[in-house]
């Protein structure tokens, strides 16, 4: 493997910074992986699980502080504090780079820093792009096996010496306190300190694949989006390719590799968080999965919510913060109807009934991408699927229909911005809370949001044939608390109405907030929703709605002048429509 000279300097002045005994080069070979696994086994950083029922399974406990992704210790530091905009936290480069440089200096020191080139997207991709990490956690190196391409790929795909994102990664002392998770867009440099969990660390996901990407496909005329990929096969075998945003611990995994409970239809999985979409030549709308593996959320994957989900984790996976049965095998809440007895929590405590979960909310399990049984045979395709429709979806209780449909791309654009979610537990914070959350971006849009808005509008005249635009809310919750809709693989019913309504099949009415299924078009056969509680899952109310627009307005007020005049255009519209 050769490496760029650019690559090799930044590496070296990562390890002056740091003072690492030690520098590797991961080549991400399965010996790599297999002597990984072997050293955190033997130093306690992984117990081994069943080897009978869950071969080359492995848990991890991460500290008891550092279980989630910190958005309050998530800063873009580009020079003018302007393009972070008002919903980024913002820290001049000079004073962010002082500060994190205090936590970094001399932190490797005794320990191995571990370089990583990694490709995010197929190999042979005008979409991918690379990446060059260093990091002091071996969990992070093996993370970042299953989750992107590493080695002589990575370094082959540069198009020019110095063609990659560069992030540093320690694990400092863990302390929130020391806590910081740093983007310079300008120097295509990510810096994080003080957290070894998931999006904080793994710096190909959050960090690169959408923040650093995000400012990059602006300027370079491309989208990077926290969506989900899926074909949706109907009983002629025709496909239709889906892109969907929903925040995180909303859906996405489990759409993304839906069992239909509808006959003859079926989804292929093409990527459950992170989708790469460019125009090509023909005007055509194209995706491509970054990412190579999986990193989904544990509690509530089960047989019955998500079929391919727990049998692609019986092997080869790494599960962090899950509980742990008596046979040693991993266990979370919803993954059987009955709890096991002699659990141990997710902190190596015996579990006791009353005492919280036994898996952390947050926990979770890493997987290779071909592990899933329902993943497509074009997920690798360098060109990407071609994308028919986008959904936005997120998580509210109340207001927001089970799924209706944008008048066009620019109200489909208005839809994902006026987005709002409770929020969970992926988060550091409290879980429930009404947010503010456009295209399921807010905490990943590496750029001024406003401007955000206006690239997503400046996309659809490049279109040839736009993708139709579809908002959707699995959550909705009736007088008593519980969910309207039943979700997970009767979706596959909503999915099929929107593949009807890009082929001008589907029936549909219109109402001031866009097109809503008709009576009768969503195929309720053989469901168990009564007529009355599905008119209640699709109900748009004029006094609801115009409260929340309210609140719309208000946070769109934020971004001053810098909000595009469409978006300001569609809401009036919306609030008139309503009669306001
Ligand atoms: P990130 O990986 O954090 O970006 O999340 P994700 O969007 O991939 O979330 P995921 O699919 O893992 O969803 C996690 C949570 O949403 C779990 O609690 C699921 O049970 C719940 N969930 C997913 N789909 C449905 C659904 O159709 N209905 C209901 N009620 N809950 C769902
Ligand atoms: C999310 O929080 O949206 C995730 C998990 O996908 S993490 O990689 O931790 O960001
Ligand atoms: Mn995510």
């Amino acid at each position: 493997m050769s490496i760029s000279s650019a690559a090799e300097k930044w590496v070296d002045e990562a390890a002056a910074l740091t003072k690492p005994t030690r520098t590797v080069w991961c080549d991400g070979s399965k010996a790599e992986y297999d002597r990984l696994i072997e050293d955190m086994l033997r130093d306690g950083t992984l117990l081994p699980l069943n080897e009978r029922t869950y071969p080359n399974c492995y848990l991890h406990r991460s500290h008891p502080s550092d279980v989630a992704r910190t958005e309050q210790l998530t800063y873009i530091c580009s020079r003018e504090k302007d393009d972070a905009g008002p919903t980024n936290n913002w820290m001049a480069p000079a004073e962010a780079k002082a500060k994190a440089g205090g936590y970094l200096k001399g932190a490797m020191k005794g320990r191995t820093m571990y370089a990583i080139p990694y490709l995010m997207g197929p190999a042979g991709s005008d979409m991918s792009r690379v990446g060059i990490m260093v990091t002091d956690s071996q969990y992070v190196v093996a993370s970042m096996h299953l989750m992107t391409r590493v080695g002589s790929v990575a370094i082959q795909s540069m198009r020019r010496d110095d063609d990659f994102i560069a992030g540093l990664h320690s694990l400092g002392d863990l302390s929130p306190e020391r806590r910081l998770i740093l983007h310079f867009p300008e120097e295509k440099l990510i810096w994080s300190v003080g957290s070894g969990y998931g999006g904080n660390a793994l710096l190909g996901k959050k960090c690169h694949a959408l923040r650093l990407a995000s400012a990059q496909a602006r300027e370079e005329g491309w989208l990077a989006e926290h969506m989900l990929i899926l074909g949706v096969e109907d009983p002629e075998g025709r496909v239709t390719y889906v892109a969907g945003a929903m925040p995180s611990a909303s859906g996405k995994t489990n759409l993304a590799m839906v069992i239909s409970s509808l006959p003859g239809w079926r989804a292929w999985t093409v990527g459950d968080d992170i989708a790469w979409m460019h125009v090509d030549a023909t005007g055509q709308l194209r995706a491509i999965n970054p990412e190579r593996g999986f990193f989904g959320v544990a509690p509530n994957t089960s047989p019955k919510t998500n079929p391919n989900g727990t049998a692609m984790v019986r092997s080869n996976t790494i599960f962090t913060n899950v509980a742990l049965t008596p046979s040693k095998e991993p266990w979370w809440e919803g993954l059987t109807p009955d709890v096991p007895s002699g659990l141990i929590d997710w902190q190596g405590r015996p579990w006791q009934p009353g005492s919280g979960p036994a898996a952390h909310p947050n926990s979770r399990f890493t997987v290779d991408a071909s592990q899933c049984p329902s993943i497509s045979p074009n997920w690798e395709d360098p060109q990407g699927v071609p994308i028919s429709a986008l959904i936005f979806g997120s998580r509210r209780s109340a207001v927001i229909p089970l799924v209706f449909e944008g008048f066009d791309w620019n109200h489909g654009v208005f839809l994902g911005s006026a987005m709002s979610t409770e929020t969970t537990a992926a988060i550091t914070g409290k879980v429930g809370v009404v947010r503010r959350d456009p295209m399921a971006m807010i905490p990943f849009c590496g750029y001024n949001m406003a401007d955000y808005f206006a690239h997503w509008l400046a996309t659809g005249p490049k279109l040839a044939r736009p993708p139709k635009i579809f908002r959707v809310n699995w959550f909705r919750r009736d007088a008593d608390g519980k969910f309207l809709w039943p979700g997970y693989s009767e979706n596959m019913r909503v999915l099929k109405w929107m593949v009807e309504r890009v082929r001008g099949t589907g029936r549909a009415e219109e109402t001031p907030i866009g097109y809503v299924p008709a009576p009768g078009a969503l195929d309720t056969e053989g469901l168990s929703v009564t007529p009355a509680q599905l008119r209640e899952a699709l109900r748009c109310d004029a006094g609801e709605w115009l409260a929340a627009l309210d609140d719309l307005g208000q946070f769109f007020q934020g971004f001053g002048p810098r909000l595009p005049a469409s978006i300001a255009k569609s809401l009036a519209a919306t609030r008139r429509k309503f009669g306001a």
